[in-house]
C-alpha cells in the first residue's frame, strides 16, 4: 500500500460531508467483554440491526475477529453486508478507522490519524490499543486507497463534523485535552485540521455533552444537517449538568461565521433521559483494571444527535424514552429527502457511544 508524506489539501483532497454519495460504510463486530455486557451478545444483536439497518440503502462491511466470524456471519444475515477478518481492540471505527478524503477527480484517499484509547495513560479507556490504531491502515489497504498517516497526532473522527464546503465544528474539551495533543497548542491542532482535511474555518465549541468518556466527542453534541445548518443536542433545564454546556455552545455557534461567510441557523435536539445503567447491565460488564468501570450512579451521554447519514437514509438511535417521538420529528424535517429509521441505542450507549460512533463512511468516487 502506499503511503504518501504529502498532504491531502496539498494533493488536492478534502474531507466530504457526510450527506455526500457513500460507496459504503464500515463497522467493527463488538466483543470485549470489558466493555460490552454478557460477553457482548446484546451489543451484537444491536449492532446487528445498526448493519442490517444501514444495507437497506448501501453496502456495509464490517470487520470481524477471526474467533467471531462465524458468529457474526450467522447474525448478519443480509446480501448488502460483506464481513471481513480483522483484529481490534474494540468496536468503535468512527474513531479508529481512516477519515476518508476525496479529490474531483473522484479518487479517494485515507487518513490513518494515530489513536491512543480516547487519551492513553491519562484518561483512556482501555490497554493496549495497538491493534485499534491499526484499523484504518488495513481498511485503507483492502480498499486499496492511498494513506496519509499523521504519526504523533492523535485525532478520532467522532471529534470533527465538516460541512464539506470549508468548515469543521469540534470541542476544545477534546483537542485541547492534555491527553490527546498536549505537544501542540490551538493554531497548530488547527494547522493539521486544514492540511488533513482541507477546511478553512475551525468551530469551537467549549465543551461536548456532560460524561461522554471520549472527553466531550462533537457527534454526541453538534453536527451539521447541511452547510449553514446545525443540530445542537439541548436541554432548557438549568438544573441539568448540560445546560452550561448547551448554553456555551448556543453562543459560539450563534457568533460563529462559517468559511463561506453564512451565520449557522440552529436547531435543537431535546437530550433524553436522564438515562442510567441498571445495576443488572453493570453487573454483566467484566472488571478489568485499566477499562472503564460501569457504574448505574453515572449518568449514560444519550443523545439522539449520534446518527448517521447514509444514502437516502438517517439511522439514529431510540432510547425507549418519551422523547423518541419528537427526535424522529425533528430529524424526518430536518432531513425532507431521507427516510429517517430509528434503531434501538441502548446497547450501544451502556458501551459508551452511539451510532455515529460504530460506523464510518466511505465517500463514493465522484467527479466534480
Ligand atoms: O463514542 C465514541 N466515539 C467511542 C466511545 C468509546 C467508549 C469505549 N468504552
Amino acid at each position: 500500500m502506499t503511503t504518501l508524506n504529502s498532504t491531502p489539501r496539498a494533493d488536492g483532497f478534502r474531507m466530504p460531508a457526510e450527506w455526500e454519495p457513500h460507496s459504503q460504510t464500515w463497522m467493527v463486530w463488538p466483543q470485549r467483554p470489558d466493555n460490552w455486557r454478557l460477553g457482548g451478545k446484546p451489543a451484537q444483536a444491536a449492532f446487528s440491526a445498526v448493519a442490517k439497518a444501514i444495507a437497506e440503502f448501501e453496502p456495509v462491511t464490517v470487520c470481524v475477529s477471526a474467533e467471531q466470524y462465524e458468529n457474526a456471519r450467522a447474525r448478519l444475515d443480509h446480501p448488502a453486508i460483506r464481513l471481513v477478518e480483522i483484529s481490534t481492540d474494540d468496536a468503535w471505527v468512527r474513531d479508529t478507522g481512516p477519515t476518508f478524503v476525496s479529490n474531483a477527480l473522484g479518487e479517494v484517499r485515507g487518513v490513518d490519524w494515530a489513536f491512543n484509547a480516547w487519551g492513553g495513560f491519562d484518561g483512556g479507556l482501555y490497554f493496549p490499543w495497538q491493534r485499534d490504531d491499526q484499523v484504518a491502515r488495513k481498511i485503507l489497504e483492502i480498499e486499496r486507497c492511498a494513506r496519509y498517516r499523521t504519526d504523533g497526532f492523535v485525532l478520532e473522527g467522532g471529534s470533527i463534523h465538516v460541512d464539506g464546503e470549508g468548515t469543521l465544528i469540534t470541542t476544545e474539551e477534546c483537542l485541547l485535552n492534555r491527553n490527546r495533543n498536549p505537544q501542540l497548542g490551538r493554531a497548530e491542532i488547527e494547522q493539521m485540521l486544514r492540511d488533513h482535511l482541507a477546511v478553512d474555518t475551525v468551530i469551537w465549541l467549549p465543551d461536548g455533552l456532560f460524561n461522554d468518556e471520549t472527553d466531550g466527542h462533537v457527534d454526541n453534541f453538534c453536527c451539521y444537517v447541511r452547510p449553514g445548518e446545525v443540530l445542537l443536542a439541548w436541554t432548557d433545564d438549568p438544573q441539568d449538568p448540560n445546560y452550561a454546556r448547551c448554553q456555551a455552545a448556543m453562543q459560539v455557534l450563534a457568533a460563529a461565521r462559517d468559511a463561506r461567510g453564512r451565520q449557522l441557523i440552529v436547531h435543537k435536539m431535546p437530550i433524553p433521559g436522564p438515562l442510567h445503567a441498571s445495576e443488572e447491565e453493570c453487573a454483566g460488564v467484566d472488571l478489568v483494571a485499566g477499562s472503564q468501570e460501569r457504574s448505574p450512579e453515572v449518568r449514560l451521554a444519550g443523545s439522539y444527535v449520534n446518527f448517521l447519514i447514509v444514502n437516502g437514509g438517517i439511522i439514529a438511535p431510540s432510547f425507549d424514552d418519551p422523547l423518541d417521538e419528537q427526535a424522529r420529528t425533528i430529524l424526518q424535517a430536518l432531513f425532507p429527502e431521507h427516510r429517517v429509521v430509528m434503531v434501538p441505542g441502548r446497547e450501544i450507549l451502556l458501551g459508551g457511544g452511539n451510532i455515529h460512533c460504530i460506523t464510518q463512511q466511505q465517500p463514493a468516487p465522484q467527479r466534480r
